[in-house]
């Protein structure tokens, strides 16, 4: 399972921020995702949308903002909203 986020899972203002919120949705359902980090900014031109994460974030999505999540059967979530619906709709069942 890998999840796409900005430039980490840190908290900002100590309130947490959406890239953060999905990961520890992940976390809270018995997951250890790869986080990739994907620098650049979602609103910015494609071309200033370089580093490998956010091209991979592209490739599979169409579009630019993260965070996206890809389950380990392939399936490509995009959105905190719905990371965190489907994390809680899919508790890891072997931890
Ligand atoms: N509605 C989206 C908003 C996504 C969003 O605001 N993402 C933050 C991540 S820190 C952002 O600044 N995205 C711009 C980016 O993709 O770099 C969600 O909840 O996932």
């Amino acid at each position: 399972m890998k999840i796409y986020v900005c430039y980490g899972t840190f908290p900002i203002k100590g309130h947490g921020h959406v890239c953060r919120n999905a990961h520890e949705a992940l976390l809270a359902a018995g997951y250890s995702p790869q986080v990739v980090r994907s620098y650049g900014f979602g609103p910015l031109p494609k071309w200033l949308n370089f580093a490998k994460g956010r091209r991979e974030v592209r490739e599979l999505t169409g579009q630019q903002w993260v965070p996206v999540l890809v389950a380990d059967d392939g399936e490509v979530i995009q959105g905190s909203g719905d990371i965190i619906g489907w994390a809680e709709a899919h508790p890891n069942p072997s931890r």
